[in-house]
């Protein structure tokens, strides 16, 4: 049914809704002769999309293929080198692991040599934001605090973290942070990553041509490097970045299109890394900056960003999201952006294109990524301030060059934003007793029958946020406490979901009774893709707090990514699966192609792990299967007929009413 109805429009949602964003929908509408070919059309023109590579079961490892295998043709069914289809499907999924991984992690490097360069009195623009953060994570990590400065703490732990990365023996640091029957499991197995970088590398290794060809071996591998970039580089990114920028704190914004102004100078930061978004956020919001804008006329300064950069500022400084992945371009088509400000991951080789049309400048800014047809200026860490200033003029400069038509959609929604797992912790147990006390027991009384993690991207082959709102929407209803980060955050953001008033409107009568209790939105925002993170530390802190059993794998809990593309999407699932969640994604699996590989990420991954990864395209029976998973969990912890009999009561209490 679901590939019936994508084989007729393309796509997979209600029919000829590209969109459910009205702000896109309209910049889409009023778009002028631009001649450009947008990135609905050029995912409609990749219609019929190959079936192999759909399925995983094509192999370029080497060069006697391609091998493109079919398993129930004899003489067809292995590539040239007698590769069947089940070592081709697992090295696809690794393969996609060690690029997500690799790409969070690095991430997190920066973070780390930024922080070291800062406790060596280096990078002077940067500073220590978060002095209690630190002295956590050096607890944390078992560095002495005592009564050492501050800045000989912070360099022993970004000297500890950066020394993750090229470990070659042991375990990497923060996977001790793991509930230890957890630990115990990882270690059985033998997936406890020795190295960051090493579990990434050995993927590339064991996948190369002749090398490792059991699939369950080298599914493991992939759980290894994957828990690498959970329980390592994407952590490490998210503790150091806190205590470099600050912990975030619940902060209330706008998000949307409609958040360009059209007699200012818009800038929007897109991509990932806060070290340069961060100094943008000083830059713009300068003396000198200001009275630059006025010269040209313009009103002020307003940033804005796009996808994790967004998500990053947002949460630290209030600066509003503009869009999520989707909207990369739509921002651009508005004609009143005047500079996009890129750095690394998520970013469209579209985009200088599409500027032309609008007189937009795109400015790449990281070492690593360079676009053809923009402009790059490259950022330094060292002269952080300077060069961020050196950006924004750019901007400022081009203000007088907007095009005749400028198109801002009306489009905006306050929500809250902020959700780190230490406000969760306080916001729930109070300032004395910060505690996950208060959201067990309202798990153990079903008041909340579950919590899911939804994150990830957008994909031009949905309908563009249906699948987030559609999913969210069916588990808020069955009183399932959400928890979301990256392009999910900002697509159900957009849709009034992260405001305290979705309780009432969308949950079901045991969630929105807690929520307007503690204030809290039903759909909590915790930040950015490596965020992820948090989500891990909260899970973990809900089997320390007791009462849900003693691991992580025993929560009535969920996770998904209802709209994902990214490879990075595939590490983040298979860390979750290998800490225990069961895992849903929709849109496509492009590893149905073997059997046995599907039986191992499922059936198998669950005896391992205690989590598994699930597929479903309809995001609405794909949130009931989390659902039913959340209720076998419930059952086995014996606290499911508490469920029943809160249900009941309501039922009575809404008679006498
Ligand atoms: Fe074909 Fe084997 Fe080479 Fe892959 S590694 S392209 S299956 S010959
Ligand atoms: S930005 S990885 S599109 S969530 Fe993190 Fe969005 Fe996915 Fe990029």
């Amino acid at each position: 049914m679901a590939e019936e109805k994508k084989a007729k429009q393309k796509y997979y949602g209600p029919a000829d809704k590209r969109t459910i964003d009205p702000a896109s929908e309209a910049v889409i509408a009023n778009r002028c002769d631009d001649g450009f070919i947008d990135l609905f059309a050029r995912s409609d023109a990749m219609y019929p999309r190959c079936k192999f590579g759909s399925e995983g079961v094509c192999c370029r490892v080497c060069a006697m293929g391609p091998c493109r295998v079919q398993p129930d043709k004899p003489g067809k069914d292995r590539g040239v080198c007698g590769a069947n289809v089940d070592t081709i499907v697992a090295r696809n999924f690794i393969r996609m692991v060690a690029a997500g991984a690799a790409a969070h992690s690095d991430h997190g490097r920066a973070v780390c040599e930024t922080l070291l360069a800062v406790a060596k009195g280096h990078s002077k623009d940067y500073e220590i934001k978060d002095e209690q953060k630190a002295i956590k994570v050096a607890l944390d990590m078992g560095i002495e605090v005592g009564d050492r400065p501050i800045v000989d703490i912070v360099k022993d732990i970004a000297e500890l973290a950066l020394a993750q990365y090229g470990q070659q023996q042991g375990e990497v640091l923060y996977t001790k942070k793991a509930p230890l029957k957890l630990q115990e499991k990882w270690r059985e197995l033998g997936v406890i990553p020795r190295g960051i970088d090493r579990e990434i590398v050995e993927i590339l290794h064991r996948t190369h041509m002749g090398v490792d060809h059991d699939y369950e071996h080298l599914l493991l591998q992939g759980a290894r490097a994957a828990l690498g970039d959970g329980w390592g580089g994407s952590m490490i990114a998210t503790e150091l970045q806190d205590i470099l920028f600050g912990t975030p704190e619940p902060i209330t914004c706008d998000c949307n299109l409609g958040v360009l102004e059209e007699d200012k100078v818009n800038i929007i930061v897109h991509g990932h890394e806060p070290l340069l978004s961060e100094m943008i956020v000083a830059a713009a919001s300068s003396e000198d900056m200001l009275k630059e804008a006025e010269k040209v006329g313009a009103k002020g300064i307003s940033l804005s960003g796009i996808c994790c950069t967004a998500n990053e500022i947002l949460m630290r400084h209030g600066v509003p999201p503009a869009g999520n992945f989707l909207q990369q371009e739509h921002a651009i088509m508005t004609g009143a952006v005047d500079a996009m400000i890129v750095d690394v991951q998520c970013i469209m080789p579209s985009l200088p294109e599409v500027a032309r049309c609008y007189n937009t400048k795109v400015i790449s800014t990281s070492p690593l990524a360079k676009f053809p047809g923009a402009e790059h200026i490259q950022f330094d860490e060292d002269d952080a301030l300077n060069i961020a200033k050196k950006i924004v003029k750019k901007a400022i400069e081009n203000f007088p060059n907007r095009p005749d038509k400028v198109f801002i959609p009306d489009e905006k929604e306050q929500f809250i934003g902020g959700f780190s797992h230490e406000t969760i912790n306080y916001l729930l147990g109070g300032t004395f007793r910060a505690s996950y006390r208060p959201l067990n027991d309202n798990i153990i009384n079903g008041k909340i029958r579950g919590v899911a993690g939804v994150v990830g991207c957008n994909n031009p082959k949905d309908t563009h946020d249906w699948g987030h709102t559609e999913m969210i929407k069916e588990l808020l209803k069955n009183d399932v406490l959400v928890l979301v980060t990256g392009c999910t955050a900002i697509a159900v953001a957009k849709q009034g979901l992260c405001r305290p008033e979705a309780a009432a409107k969308y949950c079901g009568p045991g969630l929105a009774e807690v929520c307007e209790t503690v204030g809290i939105p039903p759909v909590l925002h915790m930040g950015s893709c490596v965020d992820n993170s948090r989500i891990l530390i909260a899970a973990t802190a809900m089997v320390k707090e007791g009462g849900l059993g003693d691991d992580i794998c025993d929560l009535p809990a969920a996770g998904a990514a209802p709209e994902w593309m990214s490879e990075k999407a595939i590490s983040i699932g298979q860390y979750f699966v290998s800490s225990g969640v069961y895992t849903m994604f929709c849109t496509t699996f492009p590893f149905t192609g073997s059997k046995n590989v599907m039986e191992e990420l499922t059936v198998g991954m669950e005896k391992k792990y205690g989590g598994m990864w699930d597929f479903e395209m309809d995001p609405v029976i794909a949130a009931q299967k989390m659902i039913q998973h959340i209720d076998k969990k419930r059952k086995a912890l014996g606290i499911d007929k508490a469920r029943e009999r809160v249900l009941f009561d309501m039922e009575k209490r809404r008679e006498m009413a």
